[in-house]
């Protein structure tokens, strides 16, 4: 079935997503360019369906946020807090094994594990923290820290990123999720994130556990005061590190939300830019296998609608969500494994529950077998 395309600047794109041809940078500015959203879903369904068919993706998670003390003080983030910031938390270790276990009853194949970057906290400790996990939940993948919160331990180690991610794998880190990649761009970053690692050393970061081995996420977070040329280059940055390394599993656009952030002036995103974002995505990052609707993110209605623009996968149970929330996300904390399920099928996909790299699991509620 074809779609009657109303942009003429898409005549030719078509073309080249018909002959499976690789998008250029232009390409991808007049994906951005255009309204014609139709047009755009339509190749990016296409690519979607000949890489993965009707199958949608997701999976039984937990996310664990040790602590939201940071340095950083990102102007996006509402998630940080200063040390001295009465709001401020940091579990102990025992708390952060404990509430690894707590939740509902079905078994997680996944626990996501970010944090802010705390001045105190020391490679050793994550070290622990990773090995009583490993311990107590020995089949669970461990997708742990940010490619800036590695870069900022090697910097107080005194040690290369590489050592920290070697040690953090020998202590059990399995693999790393995609947050901090925000938008790569120098101008964008300065007022964003000014305190973050730049785009080229997220990217080095990304690169060396790739060549360890470990695979990992990749984000990009739009919404905000980027404009379409940012982000084409941030995903034309990932295309390129995809290419040599072969290392990204999914990646996740993001949805800037301001509420409790210094950019509360800017305006949410609206459905149809988190739509746009997911089939752009597909579209350009022709090497990265998995594209996901972050459901907590985009809202389950909109990530549902996104099954069909270009996403594959819709992320996880989830059951405690901290980051989007404290940016005013009125989504749920989690959703029940049943909910995902009908949210998929609903949308007339084939839901096949995966776990973190994707090979397929088969479960009991309390209990997973992941398939070779
Ligand atoms: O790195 C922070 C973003 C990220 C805000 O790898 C914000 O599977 C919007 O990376 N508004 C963390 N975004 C989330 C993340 C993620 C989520 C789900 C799955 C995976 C995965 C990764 O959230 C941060 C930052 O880019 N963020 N503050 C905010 N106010």
């Amino acid at each position: 079935m074809q779609t009657v395309i109303e942009d003429p600047r898409l005549v030719p794109i078509r073309a080249k997503v018909e002959a499976g041809e690789r998008l250029s940078f232009e390409d991808g500015v007049a994906l951005y360019g255009t309204s014609d959203l139709l047009a755009v879903g339509y190749l990016a369904n296409l690519v979607r369906e000949r890489l993965h068919g009707n199958v949608t993706y997701f999976n039984v998670n937990r996310h664990i946020n040790p602590t939201d003390v940071c340095v950083a003080s990102c102007r996006l983030c509402a998630f940080g807090k200063r040390a001295r910031d009465p709001k401020a938390y940091t579990m102990s270790l025992e708390e952060v094994w404990q509430r690894a276990g707590e939740g509902w009853s079905e078994a997680v194949t996944e626990f996501h594990i970010v944090g802010g970057l705390h001045p105190e906290l020391t490679l050793d400790w994550y070290c622990e923290m990773l090995r009583g996990l490993k311990q107590r939940f020995p089949k669970v993948h461990l997708k742990a820290l940010t490619m800036v919160e590695i870069a900022y331990l090697a910097r107080r180690t005194k040690i290369s990123a590489r050592e920290t991610l070697e040690r953090l794998r020998d202590a059990g880190m399995d693999s790393l999720p995609g947050g901090g990649a925000e938008i790569f761009d120098e101008r964008v970053r300065r007022i964003i994130c000014d305190h973050k690692i730049d785009g080229a050393e997220w990217i080095e970061t990304a690169r060396a556990a790739h060549q360890l081995g470990l695979r990992s996420n990749c984000t990009m977070l739009y919404g905000h005061i980027e404009n379409d040329r940012d982000r084409v280059d941030h995903l034309v940055r990932l295309r390129a590190l995809q290419d040599e390394t072969h290392g990204f599993v999914t990646f996740i656009p993001l949805a800037f939300h301001p509420d409790n952030t210094p950019l509360q002036h800017i305006p949410g995103t609206t459905g149809f830019a988190d739509i746009k974002n997911i089939a752009v995505a597909r579209l350009m990052l022709d090497n990265i296998p998995h594209i996901k609707a972050y459901w907590v993110m985009m809202t389950p209605r909109i990530a549902q609608i996104a099954l069909r623009f270009g996403a594959d996968d819709i992320d996880g149970t989830i059951v405690e969500e901290r980051i989007y929330h404290d940016a005013g996300a009125t989504t749920a904390q989690g959703l029940r494994r049943a909910e995902l399920l009908q949210l998929i099928r609903k949308a007339g996909r084939e839901p096949v529950e995966r776990d973190t790299l994707y090979r397929p699991v088969e479960r009991t509620e309390t209990a997973f077998t992941v398939l070779a």
